[in-house]
């Protein structure tokens, strides 16, 4: 009877050393350009003057090279039907992504979208970045597994953690500067996360973006972060939003 008790209390104790003060950002809009409103946005990066964007959806879901100007695609590859498009990352002159359910990923060439391979993995898939040499993968749960991109073979993991709780249904991810940002899913936040320990370190409360989109219902919720290094822009949009933001983040304190 103690010992169980003592197990109860042990569980509710904070851990050893105090989580980390989180930082709240406001942000401002500086511009927004067309995103195509059919798009149900899955994965989004930047690289080289283009945003890539995988869609979801079975039968409809596709991995695209966009327009930043237009939305519109200016190449694309659908995924087989019975798949459901999940996250996308760039790993040299690939494109690696991964699906919903079924534990299969994709490789494809990022210079015509040709398929290159595929690879399996366990659990599910939700998002996916590159932070340095290793592949990070979300799944649904708290934990973010980090992988090997040439083989695919899981390294290590973290569980993502707010105040010390650990937090699910972590989304769309993006590497800024070596930490990872995430979109929780149905939530209007982003969060940044240190890849070392899985702590959420900052966040970011983006539902106006929500309103100005027009964006309304429960699937329509904020995904998708790329990340322009070159030109430090940071894009932001939703599932089947007619628009995509280049916002700035400001006031973090
Ligand atoms: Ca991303």
């Amino acid at each position: 009877m103690i010992f169980t008790l003592a197990l109860a209390l042990l569980a509710d104790l904070p851990a050893a050393t105090a989580p980390p003060p989180v930082e709240r950002c406001g942000y401002q809009i500086v511009q927004s350009f067309p995103h195509d409103s059919s798009s149900f946005t899955q994965g989004l990066f930047w690289h080289d003057g283009h945003l890539y964007e995988a869609t979801g959806q079975y039968g409809r879901s596709r991995v695209a090279r966009l327009d930043l100007q237009t939305g519109k695609a200016l190449a694309e590859t659908p995924l087989p039907s019975d798949q459901f498009g999940e996250g996308i990352t760039r790993w040299g002159e690939q494109i690696i992504g991964v699906t919903w359910h079924g534990g299969v990923g994709h490789r494809w060439r990022i210079k015509d979208l040709k398929p290159a391979g595929t690879f399996r993995y366990e659990g599910e898939g939700w998002g996916v970045t590159m932070v340095g040499d290793e592949l990070v993968l979300s799944d649904g749960t708290p934990d973010l597994r980090f992988f090997d991109p040439a083989t695919m073979t899981e390294q290590r993991r973290v569980t993502v953690r707010f105040a010390g709780r650990p937090v699910a249904q972590i989304n769309e991810l993006e590497t800024i500067d070596g930490q990872i940002w995430a979109n929780v899913w149905m939530t209007d936040f982003i969060v940044r996360i240190d890849p070392a320990t899985g702590n959420i370190v900052s966040l970011v409360d983006l539902s106006g973006l929500k309103a100005d989109a027009g964006a309304s219902g429960t699937d329509k919720v904020l995904n998708g972060i790329a990340w322009d290094a070159k030109a430090k822009r940071l894009f932001v949009t939703g599932k089947y939003w007619a628009k995509l933001y280049e916002i700035a983040l400001a006031n973090c304190r």
